[in-house]
């Protein structure tokens, strides 16, 4: 994982050249964009296992034979399980998130994600909806219309219609993961 300055810096070694003022454009936008990038990380970071628990039980009324005998959110071992690896997704988008970079999710997550789940028999279909429950979760939470879920700590009051631009950054790395598992 390498953070845009560097990136910058191995790109225009690569190619012998000088940094580009497109390049130092973009990252005096990376720079102003800092501080909301911070408060978007956050929302994540505070919420993740509330995301992960109301993702998991969305997913699971939508398909009630997951916890029936048979289902694989059954017994509750593999529902611990479950819960778990949609916090770990969340881990990982946030890290992509505060990198704007999403090499570290791929690398450490999404590679061989589901070829382990289709070894254990775990439904991708429905680990596909948990996701985007939680992708849909985060971007309320980041743009503040997550209007009536009272558990989530929004981000800093009246920033999110400006968090716009970065909640699609988010959105994006989430369908990474969901692209990784079709
Ligand atoms: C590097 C980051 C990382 C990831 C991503 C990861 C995923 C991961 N999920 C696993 C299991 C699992 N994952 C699930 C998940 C689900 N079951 C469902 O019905 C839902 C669709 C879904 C939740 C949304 C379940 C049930 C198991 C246990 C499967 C079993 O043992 O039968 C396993 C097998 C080992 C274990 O049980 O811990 C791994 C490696 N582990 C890691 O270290």
């Amino acid at each position: 994982m390498l953070d845009a300055f560097s990136r910058t810096v191995v790109s225009a070694d690569a190619k012998g050249a000088a940094i580009g003022s497109e390049d130092l454009a973009d990252l005096r936008k990376y720079v102003a964009d800092a501080n909301k990038r911070i408060d978007a990380t956050l929302a994540i970071t505070q919420n993740v296992s509330c995301i992960a628990a109301d993702a998991v039980a969305g997913m699971v009324c939508e398909n009630t034979g997951l916890t029936q005998p048979g289902g694989h959110c059954y017994p509750t071992r593999r529902m611990a399980a479950c819960l778990r690896d949609g916090e770990i997704i969340l881990r990982y988008v946030s890290y992509a998130l505060l990198a704007g970079d999403p090499s570290v999710l791929e690398d450490r997550c999404l590679n061989g994600l589901k070829e382990t789940y289709l070894a254990l028999g775990v439904p991708t279909s429905n680990a596909i909806r948990a996701v985007e429950i939680m992708k849909i979760a985060t971007v309320a939470i980041m743009t503040e219309t997550n209007t009536g879920r009272k558990m989530f700590k929004g981000i800093n009051s009246g920033s999110g219609a400006q968090c716009q631009d970065i909640a699609s950054e988010a959105a994006s790395y989430f369908d990474l993961v969901i692209e990784a598992l079709r």
